[in-house]
């Protein structure tokens, strides 16, 4: 329909709206305008800080115009809008992949240059946003990045926190030291604060039934704390799409505890200002565990409730009924963490709406999808009984409602199981009783899936079976992961992304959206020419990481010698500790060695990057030893130029960026089982790195894409690991039976070979003694594949072909195709084109 021109003059309005600067002199005239006005600077006294930060803000300028077209034809469509609820946002840096997506990264090298700044250099002057842990958190940034490249209506919701993940220091002994992350401290232009989009979120209190015959009961009292919006732009790649990041920053409400400033209390006024502003001050630095701290599940009810306000919010401004709502919203749970949306949206449905308990469970049930991360026993949420009571009084009565009628259901299919009925409840009993978030999530949920073929099917038979054999097997499968193309390989990788489209002879605007095309490059790994291209590549990424190193820690490192990196958190279920374990042996091994022997050694690096949670002592631990057996082993004479060992410390986004492109080969070794998927294996795969790993996660399809023959695999396979588990247990075998080469190098660490052998004893004791995550049974397999890795790239050429077909068939790793899944057999969604 015709809209009427809203007020003012029309032509004044219309003559005056800006376009987007694309060419060398607009966006010029726009970095200088922000650095005249938005940052009050001139020519002269700019640094490179603030040329980053006006450069940023031109293309912010650009976003937000996108951005604007994209919600505008939302609003007039009305499509199905799907939102990503994530904790979790692990960005890294934003300038070079708005470039990159807004196709404007050589125009902006080209007018930096003008006006006398070198864009590579303005480009370290960011931080990286890493308001993440790992890989949920980098998993939900790929999504983003996605389904605004595929033009789908999603918005992801999340926490702006003013801290994000802690900067890790190392002292001289090897110890992780931790820092606060101030990643706010320089102003983050990425961001638009948005004064107009607040809400009111309600903590404590009561809750009383109305017992007027209808569910309904009123929350009230308590502490009501506000959340303001602040949205982030995500720019699809080569399209107009812009979708949004709303993060939601805690303060306390206007006029707060008026009657503390009354009574003369001032300070206990300001200081629940202050505890309004705790909820969103720090990220909690715990992955795949859970602490059942007051403050997380604050934020995580916070987070839920205010972003579930604003989605229907909208919903309404459509004008539809609320029981139409699933057939406009789609909201996808990142792990548990969101899980209180569940009773949230129930709690709005039935006390605020007025509907009946049955029709909303159904409105809600149609609504949520849910994906499963992990299946370690200590990473399932739990939360208390009694904090829920205190915090959340009126979705504790739901909760148990909720549980109430299921459990019923569960008895009408299984008359009299009483066993079943216990393990089922969504309360777990004991001191105290526990709310089981997974099952909650579960129930909750339309659709619930793990995030790789081998982990779908463990979520089916361990930790949800009960919930396959009550509610069928169809609500439950599987998305493989995936991740950006753009972010880890264009960006990361120029020259191999600049090869790439020049041997497909096609753009890259084609195939990074489109992945499955690297296919066609499989024939080129006979040709010579395009092999040596290859090689090349790999070596200058390696030099550049040289580079880098060197200037950051004043460390020189080989670059002749095989490149092999382990880098992701610090968890005894990753084994870290088999790989240090390994790299100790293989010392030992150089040192039995003659010098004549010696030079037929192939040399190499051994890279870690990884933090630990601040109480993972063990974790902290296994750094130290790494961190210790790098100082003897790069200053030994006799091995140095055959084995060279470093932790970089403080691992990121931005530090993958250069790590990944440089690894020959790469270790994902975790006991058979236990990594959902991992993500960082695709990276290194598609950036023509090897992999070493176990049969485990992603690297089995990842496998099954390159062939077995371009993969290292080794040990136990996961139907093994519980009979080997329950024999460390009962029957259990000294470490010198498993394996001599294990026990020789046990014993020199706890010797001293690395300094004061005793602190190692908790850690070494955990192999010796139940060996959980099966190091020692796994040892020699591993050495074996290390050796077949030292064979294999002796035949340099053989290697190079390895690495071509390894990079040229991770097309299914894409997150685009990931996130399509999600978008046709989870959400529902069309993609919705942008008009010019
Ligand atoms: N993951 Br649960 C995390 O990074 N943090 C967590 O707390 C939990 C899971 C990871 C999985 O360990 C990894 O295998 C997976 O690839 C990633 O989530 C994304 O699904």
């Amino acid at each position: 329909g015709k809209e009427k021109w809203p007020r003012g003059d029309e032509k004044t309005w219309k003559e005056n709206m800006r376009a987007l600067e694309t060419d060398v002199p607009g966006i010029s005239r726009n970095i200088v305008n922000h650095v005249q006005t938005s940052l009050a600077r001139q020519a002269y006294n700019l640094d490179d800080l603030g040329a980053y930060q006006a450069a940023a803000l031109s293309v912010r300028d650009n976003l937000i115009l996108n951005w604007n077209d994209t919600q505008l034809q939302y609003t007039r469509k009305e499509p199905k809008r799907a939102y990503y609820l994530s904790l979790e946002f692990l960005m890294g840096r934003a300038l070079d992949n708005a470039l990159l997506n807004l196709d404007l990264k050589k125009q902006y090298s080209e007018s930096t240059d003008k006006l006398g700044f070198n864009m590579e250099d303005l480009l370290e002057q960011e931080r990286d946003a890493a308001l993440g842990n790992g890989g949920l958190g980098r998993l939900a940034a790929c999504y983003l990045d996605s389904s605004a490249s595929m033009e789908l209506p999603v918005w992801g919701y999340g926490l702006r926190y003013k801290y994000g993940i802690f900067q890790q220091l190392i002292s001289p002994e090897g110890q992780q030291l931790e820092a606060p992350d101030p990643w706010l401290e320089n102003q983050n232009p990425w961001e638009l604060p948005r004064l107009d989009v607040q809400y009111d979120v309600r903590f404590y209190g009561s809750a009383d039934r109305l017992n007027d015959g209808t569910p309904r009961a009123v929350w009230s009292g308590g502490q009501e704390v506000v959340a303001q919006a602040y949205d982030v732009m995500i720019p699809g790649c080569f399209t107009k799409s812009t979708n949004n990041l709303r993060l939601w920053e805690s303060k306390p409400k206007r006029g707060f505890d008026l009657n503390s400033f009354n009574a003369g209390d001032y300070e206990r006024a300001v200081e629940s200002s202050n505890s309004a502003s705790a909820i969103t001050s720090v990220l909690y630095p715990n992955d795949h565990t859970t602490f059942g701290k007051e403050l997380r599940l604050k934020q995580q009810y916070f987070w839920t409730a205010a972003s579930l306000a604003d989605m229907i919010r909208r919903f309404k401004n459509i004008g539809k009924p609320i029981t139409q709502f699933p057939e406009y919203v789609a909201i996808q749970l990142n792990d548990t963490h969101p899980t209180m949306a569940i009773p949230e949206l129930m709690r709005i449905l039935v006390d605020e709406e007025d509907v009946p308990w049955d029709t909303a469970w159904q409105i809600t049930t149609n609504t949520f999808f849910y994906t499963n991360h992990t299946v370690l026993p200590e990473a399932l949420e739990k939360w208390p009984v009694p904090l829920m009571q205190h915090l959340l009084p009126r979705h504790l009565q739901i909760i148990y409602d909720i549980n109430m009628y299921f459990l019923q259901a569960v008895e009408k299919k299984f008359p009299g199981d009483r066993e079943r009925l216990a393990r089922m409840s969504l309360i777990e009993e004991g001191f105290p009783q526990q709310i089981r978030m997974a099952f909650l999530a579960c129930i909750g949920s339309r659709k619930v899936n793990g995030v790789a073929e081998l982990h779908s099917e463990l979520v089916k038979t361990t930790i949800l079976k009960d919930f396959v054999e009550f509610e069928g097997a169809g609500k439950f499968s599987n998305v493989t992961n995936g991740i950006t193309p753009r972010r880890w390989l264009d960006q990361c990788n120029p020259e191999l992304s600049a090869l790439i489209s020049k041997s497909l002879n096609v753009p890259k605007q084609v195939w990074l959206k489109d992945l499955f095309m690297l296919k066609k490059l499989l024939p080129l790994a006979e040709d010579a020419a395009f092999r040596k291209e290859w090689a090349e590549i790999k070596q200058r990424n390696k030099e550049r990481l040289a580079h880098h190193v060197r200037t950051t820690l004043g460390l020189e490192i080989n670059t002749n010698a095989m490149f092999d990196v382990q880098i992701k958190r610090l968890h005894e279920y990753k084994r870290q500790s088999l790989n240090i374990l390994g790299v100790i042996h293989r010392y030992l091994t150089l040192k039995d060695m003659s010098a004549e022997e010696r030079k037929k050694v192939n040399p190499r690096v051994v890279f870690f990057a990884a933090k630990a949670a601040p109480g993972y002592w063990i974790a902290k631990l296994i750094i130290r030893l790494i961190v210790n057996v790098a100082r003897i082993l790069n200053a030994d004479p006799e091995t140095k130029d055959y084995l060279q060992l470093y932790f970089l410390p403080d691992y990121s986004v931005s530090l993958a960026e250069v790590l990944i492109p440089a690894s020959d080969i790469s270790q994902h070794i975790s006991t058979a089982g236990t990594e959902a998927s991992g993500t960082s294996n695709m990276k290194f795969c598609l950036n023509g790195g090897l992999l070493l790993g176990t049969v485990d996660g992603a690297n089995i399809e990842i496998g099954e894409e390159v062939g077995e023959s371009n993969v290292f695999f080794f040990g136990y396979l996961t139907p093994e690991v519980e009979q080997v588990r329950y024999n460390n247990i009962y029957h259990p075998r000294p470490v010198e039976e498993k394996s001599p080469a294990l026990a020789r190098v046990l014993s020199v660490v706890s010797q001293g070979m690395f300094g004061d052998g005793g602190i190692y004893e908790p850690f070494l004791n955990t192999i010796r003694q139940g060996d959980y995550y099966l190091i020692a049974d796994d040892f020699d397999s591993y050495i074996n594949a290390l050796k077949m890795v030292d064979d294999a790239y002796l035949d340099k050429e053989e290697w190079i072909k390895k690495s071509i077909r390894t990079a040229c068939t991770m097309g299914k790793f894409s997150s685009d195709r990931a996130i399509m899944e999600y978008a046709e057999s989870y959400w529902n969604l069309e993609p919705v084109k942008i008009p010019a």
